[in-house]
């Protein structure tokens, strides 16, 4: 089933350059970016899209660090997208993320794990909707995948 998933590259992600890398990860897989956009969350925004943790020992760090600098926000389109773009960013702690997954390869530190996905498709549409207004998502399908990928 075609999914769209809410992707964010954290700040430490985009302050470490690594905007290119990741972008280019998720197209190399033949998924469709339907919207991207670099933006500095609010802080509302940072507790609805992490509500589900609020009063967690790690929340409070969690929204000051996610709304301390520039996000790359992306709406991730395809077939089953949610769990493909999970399997990608690799588990949560970078402790135990498998090298090839870009936790995987780019991250030491739990706090500092370089991305966020949506885990389920009710997630996500709530999560695309925190950052992105319904224009802003386009509908397109690139002719390679179309011919040679689905
Ligand atoms: P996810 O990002 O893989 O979906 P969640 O459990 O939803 O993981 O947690 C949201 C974010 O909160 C994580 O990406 C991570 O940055 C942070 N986090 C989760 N668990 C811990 C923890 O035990 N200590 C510190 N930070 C954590
Ligand atoms: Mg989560």
């Amino acid at each position: 089933m075609t999914e769209r998933t809410l992707v964010f590259l954290k700040p430490e992600a985009v302050l470490r350059g690594l905007m290119g890398e990741i972008i280019s990860r998720i197209e190399r897989r033949g998924l469709t970016i339907a919207a991207m956009k670099l933006l500095q969350p609010t802080r509302k925004q940072a507790e609805k899209i992490y509500e589900v943790h609020k009063g967690k020992t790690f929340y409070e760090p969690l929204i000051e660090r996610v709304t301390s600098g520039p996000v790359l926000a992306m709406v991730v389109e395809g077939p089953n997208a949610i769990s493909i773009i999970r399997n990608m960013i690799g588990k949560t702690n970078p402790l135990e993320a498998q090298p090839g997954t870009i936790r995987g390869d780019f991250a030491l530190n739990v706090q500092k794990n370089i991305v966020h996905a949506s885990d389920s498709l009710e997630n996500a549409r709530k999560e695309i909707e925190i950052l992105f207004k319904h224009n802003e998502i386009l509908n397109y399908r690139k002719p390679t995948e179309a011919q040679y990928l689905l």
